[in-house]
């Protein structure tokens, strides 16, 4: 921790008290004090609002038992969880992860970072995250519906169109999304645009299932031209992850002419030096749901090498971790900068440890957060929810159009807070501040109740 303001020390002290054993949300809110620092300095009335104090404390958490029945009769239990975390600027927003290593301190850090990456998209939504401990690895498809059933019913007591919108995360994609939807559905008899990621039958917006991965590619194309006078094309790409983020992210590098070398999963990664086959990495993860290994049986170019952290040793231009948390550390970050990386941009949500954001900074390697980088995902889904409303949908074009605008206007909005506040080019703060500035101004004007 490299704080040094006294009053922001005192309110890391406070949330290391209250929430003790939770290494994410600490970590979280640590980056972003640490980047508010010249914020506070010249404007010192955010002190005595008290602004600061109430960003890191969620306005609601909810959690709560989930009881389930498999498809051998026996009842299991997982927890749910819901952080409602700031409603400054429009209703809460963010997605559900249904992982086995789900716990208070993953939901709180995903559902903070989600109140800055909101404001960055310039859309009205606020922050919050949900998910649970569930694994949905080898469920069926009925597992599956009773889980998401049993989830929603406790869930729907909490959320609305005008109240908390979520969507998917890791483990949770359009088929939970369905079954979610006809559960809320079901209970209150309301067709209404609750949740996003819906199939397109049903509400959802075309673009969202490629929003996250596009959107990171759109904002790291802009980086490239601005700071670099540089884009895909040419570059050698390694993307971590086979999910949702990393097909779409590889998908868009290729189409600007980029090579995307190598993907990964929990098991391990594949390398494929004549670039990824999308159509086979499809096949395997959208349509048999089986793992990255599977790549290598079918692809003769491909070698698979167990372990996870070992794709950022292949040697590349660009980088983009798009699989979860803490993915990559200070000895993958020398090994990708002694590589000859240019630049690095965040697909997952803080996939980079403190120690290997450092690493890139040092070296002078691009480094675009996920806060910033990753925001395409949830502005979509805004602009899902802006289709709801209005009862009309969008043509790809339009949404995709949207989105990559929505994408350069965010890294110049990092980019510039990065200047004005004596940080050239330091996106991880540039991103926090600008993202700061919005909900502490709604903050603000709305009052404290007494
Ligand atoms: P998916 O569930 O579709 O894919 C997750 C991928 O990451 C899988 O390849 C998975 O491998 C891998 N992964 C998950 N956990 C681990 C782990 N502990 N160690 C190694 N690999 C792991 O999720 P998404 O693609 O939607 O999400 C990926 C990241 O992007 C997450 O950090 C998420 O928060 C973030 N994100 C997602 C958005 C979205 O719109 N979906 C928007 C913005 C950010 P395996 O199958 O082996 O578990
Ligand atoms: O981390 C994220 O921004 C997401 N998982 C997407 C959230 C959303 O509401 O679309």
């Amino acid at each position: 921790m490299k704080l040094k303001n006294s009053y922001l020390l005192g309110v890391y002290d406070t949330v290391v008290k209250r929430n003790p054993c939770e290494p994410e949300f600490l970590q979280a809110v640590g980056e972003v004090l640490e980047s508010l620092e010249p914020v506070v300095e010249k404007n010192p009335q955010l002190i005595k609002a008290g602004i600061i104090d109430r960003i890191v404390e969620p306005e609601r958490m909810i959690v709560f038992r989930v009881s389930w029945v498999d498809d051998a009769g026996k009842v299991n239990v997982n927890r749910g969880f819901r952080v409602q975390f700031n409603s400054a600027i429009g209703p809460y927003k963010g997605g559900l992860r249904f992982h086995p290593s789900v716990n208070a301190s993953i939901i709180k850090f995903l559902g903070f970072e989600q109140i800055f990456k909101n404001s960055l998209t310039g859309l009205p939504i606020g922050g919050g995250k949900g998910g649970s401990d569930f694994d949905p690895k080898g469920k069926s498809d009925n597992e599956i519906m009773r889980f998401c059933q049993s989830f929603m019913t406790e869930l729907s007591k909490h959320i609305g169109a005008d109240t908390d919108v979520p969507a998917g995360d890791i483990g949770v994609g359009a088929r939970e999304i369905g079954y979610l939807y006809g559960q809320y559905k079901r209970l209150r008899n309301e067709f209404t645009g609750v949740l996003t990621g819906k199939g397109l039958t049903y509400g959802g917006s075309l673009a969202r299932t490629q929003a996250t991965g596009y959107g990171l590619c759109y904002f790291t194309n802009e980086m490239l031209s601005v700071m670099k006078s540089t884009d895909f094309k040419g570059k050698t790409v390694v993307v971590s992850g086979s999910g949702n983020v990393a097909i779409y992210a590889t998908e868009k590098a290729m189409q600007l002419g980029g090579k995307v070398v190598a993907l990964s999963d929990s098991s391990g990664y594949v390398y494929d030096p004549e670039g990824i086959k999308l159509d086979v990495v499809k096949q395997i993860k959208e349509v048999e749901r089986a793992r990255i290994s599977e790549y290598a049986n079918r692809v003769e170019s491909a070698t698979f090498t167990e372990g996870c952290s070992g794709i950022w040793t292949v040697p590349c231009d660009i980088a983009l971790p798009c699989a979860t948390q803490n993915e990559l550390n200070e000895e993958s970050a020398k090994a990708l900068v002694a590589n000859g990386v240019i630049a690095v941009a965040e697909g997952a949500n803080m996939p980079s440890t403190p120690e290997a954001v450092e690493v890139f900074q040092k070296a002078g390697i691009l480094f675009g957060p996920a806060k910033a980088a990753n925001a395409g995902g949830v502005a979509t889904s805004a602009l899902e929810m802006s289709q709801n409303s209005m009862r009309y949908s969008w043509t790809f074009d339009e949404v995709d159009k949207k989105l990559s605008d929505i994408m350069v206007n965010i890294f110049h909005n990092t980019y510039n807070a990065s200047k004005k506040y004596g940080c050239d080019g330091n996106l991880v703060v540039g991103a926090n501040i600008a993202g700061f500035e919005k909900v502490a101004d709604a903050m603000s004007a709305q009052g404290v109740a007494y």
